[in-house]
């Protein structure tokens, strides 16, 4: 047997090996259980001790050989992979870094956000409450009688099963029983601002069965209809950001107040857009259903567990949707809920922004 041309045919086969996967194929070919080197190193058993002698040591060098140049070439192999990934993955430090997706604040929070800054400045607390109430707190403390157009199911959403004590349970429709929580746990006197989601089963292009709202009630001595003038001016002028907000007050009805007074605010048009500022009256201008107000009912402040000859309070309601489309020149009130973040880009808020920082265009005429 020639060992000796048996290891050169087997080392070229080696050299010539051109990936891993042939490296492997002839490993297990030379050295493998069946392999032909194997196989050569079991003839020794079957030898006499002299031809094993001589034998011995030229099969052990053979299979040594062909291991080390197994082995070689392996590393050769894998180490030219290497070479060639490292080639194409090169990084490029100068190209610029991938955008990272940046968040915006939805204009509501953004507004939210205004409101009770404005308001903690002039001394409110924000007051909070659950969104699933119960009729009294809903309508009978806000002396809206069982019979109330507003608690019809067209307008009121109602859960099918009423709570412990036998009253209705519905997704409050304002959020005037926080202000009613709030009379009875903290009693007076109390300076507050309710903001939050409300509900009425009502959807068209200018109402969504969910919006928002945000309520303010004062409770002390001595209140009067001044106070709230005074209070609805110093925020609208601080929210709008113009010293020229005026507003004309206007006998109305709701049955939690008493006198109840609509308050409408003077704008101009100017470029085709209505923006709020000066009297309604003057030429080329109107006046702005804005916001609803009144003093406080005696029932209620009753209802509130509070003596109503000791104490007078003022409330007010607005819509928190349509004064941030009024400050930021938003025209679709549905767009708000829509979830669509091209909105949101165009017109959300920085987390950083400062929360007054006016960049209102107004609103169509
Ligand atoms: C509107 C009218 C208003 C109130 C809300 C209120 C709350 C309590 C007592 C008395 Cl606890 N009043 N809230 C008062 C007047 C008007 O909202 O048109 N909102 C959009």
């Amino acid at each position: 047997m020639d060992h000796a041309s048996t290891g050169q045919k087997a080392l070229a086969r080696i050299d010539a090996a051109s990936d891993l996967d042939s490296v492997e194929k002839l490993r297990v070919e030379f050295l493998g259980k069946q392999g032909s080197i194997s196989g050569l190193l079991k003839t020794l058993g079957a030898m006499s001790p002299e031809e094993r002698q001589v034998e011995g040591p030229k099969i052990h060098a053979l299979r040594e050989s062909v291991t080390a140049a197994l082995g070689a070439r392996k590393e050769a192999l894998e180490g030219a992979a290497l070479e060639a990934r490292l080639a194409a993955e090169r990084i490029d430090l100068s190209l610029p870094a991938p955008q990272t997706p940046r968040g915006s604040v939805h204009p509501v929070s953004q507004v939210m956000d205004e409101l009770a800054e404005i308001f903690a400045d002039m001394g409110f607390a924000v007051a909070t409450g659950p969104e699933i109430e119960d009729d009294w707190h809903n309508f009978t403390a806000l002396n809206m009688p069982e019979t109330h157009p507003a608690r019809a199911m067209h307008d009121t959403f109602y859960f099918p099963d009423k709570d412990a004590e036998g009253r209705e349970m519905l997704l409050r429709t304002h959020t005037s029983p926080v202000q009613i929580r709030s009379m009875l746990k903290q009693g007076a006197p109390l300076l507050i601002i309710a903001p939050g989601r409300v509900y009425r089963s009502d959807s068209d292009a200018t109402h969504t069965p969910m919006f928002h709202q945000v309520e303010g009630l004062v409770i002390d001595k001595g209140i009067h209809l001044g106070h709230l003038k005074w209070t609805l001016e110093t925020f609208l002028k601080a929210f709008f950001e113009r010293e020229d907000i005026v507003l004309r007050l206007r006998p109305s009805y709701f049955p939690f107040t008493e006198p109840s007074v609509e308050v409408d605010v003077g704008f101009a048009i100017e470029n085709g857009r209505r923006v709020l500022g000066g009297s309604g009256d003057a030429p080329g201008h109107g006046w702005m259903e804005l916001l609803g107000s009144g003093m406080v009912n005696r029932k209620v402040i009753e209802f509130g567990g509070l003596d109503p000859d000791e104490w007078q309070g003022f409330a007010f309601g607005v819509g928190v949707d349509r004064l941030a489309m009024l400050k930021y020149g938003m025209d679709d009130l549905r767009a708000f809920f829509d979830g669509d973040v091209r909105w949101l880009q165009h017109y959300g808020f920085g987390a950083l922004d400062v929360p007054t920082l006016s960049g209102g265009v107004g609103t169509p005429a």
